[in-house]
């Protein structure tokens, strides 16, 4: 079954509206994980799962660090076809090639279907990878509860959980290299006409809770003077926060995720929660947009007479992809495009948790327009061949080198 035919066939799983809905653990995400093993068995290869619901396709030693491809089936609400499924599907056809071209292979090879990269249920983006990097406790994610009031473990062991007839490994094995097949998801290669891009670096990315407590009261009735409308004062904090990106500059900072209760045309917001995603490639300037978000909270709180409470939700530090790797990946992707060159990634990926424990390497391809998180996410059906390409060759090159 073609590349193609796959990423349309996932695409259906969770298709609704104008994009696609696949949260982890959702009956449409383990849809795409079923298929994902089922395809993976016609080609002989070995398929595992692990605590965190990550999945793992494997062709080779079992007891051997692996050459580690990856990225996630999970999705964003109204996401797009591309976005983590083709670097799974796109990595299930790089093993598939390789086993059948009968090279021989000093190391094994493996993909991985990271388990919640996006956090679009669960409160925890790059979910799995960071499990298995070590960076959260397996133990911190039964405390995790899905924005529909279901908790991690419930899901995790519920119909739409781990897979029936996989076997759970146990442990989090070392790996001897991971190389991620990706869209740019942003205009840059497209305008340089390149239809390959190594990336250099993934931007830092932190993650707030923020619940703004006012009085609620009726709409008609309660005097404009001494209200403490939540919702009003949330206004005030959305656009402090799109300030101090703007002033710190190379940041981006969002307030993509908010809920208004009792959530009613006649009464008078009584309560806000939100959550702030701000990110740079720069430490120090996402360190900036914090300092200026926990201000603006003191003098709103004080100015409109509401609680505010900003909670860390997450922290990924911005990571250098490794040199070795890079070069290698560059080296690849110039034979395929000779316009190949390296870029930053804006968009966070299952690649800066690994990088913490083992090298890792990104090969982007185009995003038409730019545009990713939405239904018309597109890339070129040619460009996505390049890019498995180019992960077949890299992946050959790493799990052959003595
Ligand atoms: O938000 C991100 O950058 C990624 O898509 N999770
Ligand atoms: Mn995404
Ligand atoms: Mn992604």
């Amino acid at each position: 079954m073609s590349l193609h035919a796959r990423l349309a066939e996932l695409a259906s799983l969770g298709a609704r509206g104008a994009g696609i809905e696949r949260g982890l653990f959702s009956a449409p995400e383990h849809a795409a994980r079923t298929r994902i093993a089922a395809w993976a068995r016609e080609a002989g290869l070995a398929v595992e799962q692990d605590r965190a619901g990550n999945l793992f396709v494997r062709a080779g030693d079992p007891d051997q660090p692996p050459i580690q491809c990856g990225s996630h089936l999970d999705t964003v609400k109204e996401g797009g076809a591309y976005d983590g499924a083709y670097g799974v599907v796109g990595g299930l056809e790089a093993l598939e090639r390789i086993v059948r071209s009968g090279v021989a292979l000093r190391r094994p090879i493996e993909l991985v279907a990271w388990a919640g990269e996006e956090g679009s249920r669960f409160p925890l983006g790059t979910l799995g990878s960071s499990v298995y990097a070590g960076l959260t406790p397996l133990r911190a994610l039964d405390a995790l509860i899905g924005d529909d009031g279901v908790a991690f473990s419930d899901a995790l062991h519920g119909p739409t959980g781990l897979l029936a007839d996989v076997p759970l490994r146990d442990g989090f094995p070392a790996l001897a290299a991971y190389v991620e097949l990706h869209i740019e998801q942003g205009p840059v290669l497209e305008r340089a006409g390149a239809r390959l891009g190594i990336v250099s670096a993934i931007a830092g990315q932190r993650r707030f809770a923020v619940t703004i407590d006012g009085i609620a009261g009726h709409a008609g009735t309660l005097p404009m003077a001494g209200r403490a409308d939540a919702l009003c004062a949330a206004s005030d904090l959305v656009l402090a926060v799109e300030r101090a990106a703007r002033n710190v500059g190379e940041a981006v900072a969002t307030v993509g995720q908010l809920a208004v209760e009792p959530n009613q045309i006649n009464v008078v917001p009584g309560r806000v929660t939100l959550r702030v995603d701000a990110r740079s490639a720069d430490e120090a300037r996402i360190d900036a947009i914090e300092q200026r978000l926990r201000e603006a909270a003191r003098e709103i709180a004080a100015a409109r007479q509401v609680r505010l409470a900003v909670d860390l939700l997450e922290k990924r530090a911005a990571v250098s992809m490794n040199a070795r790797l890079r070069g290698i990946v560059r080296d690849v992707c110039v034979r395929l495009d000779p316009r190949a060159f390296e870029l930053p990634s804006g968009a966070g990926h299952d690649a800066m948790c690994i990088a913490q424990v083992a090298p890792a390497a990104m090969i982007f391809v185009p995003s038409i327009g730019g545009r990713s998180h939405v239904g018309d996410e597109r890339t070129a059906p040619e460009d996505l061949a390049l890019g498995v390409d180019a992960l077949v060759a890299t992946m050959v090159m790493l799990a052959a080198a003595e």
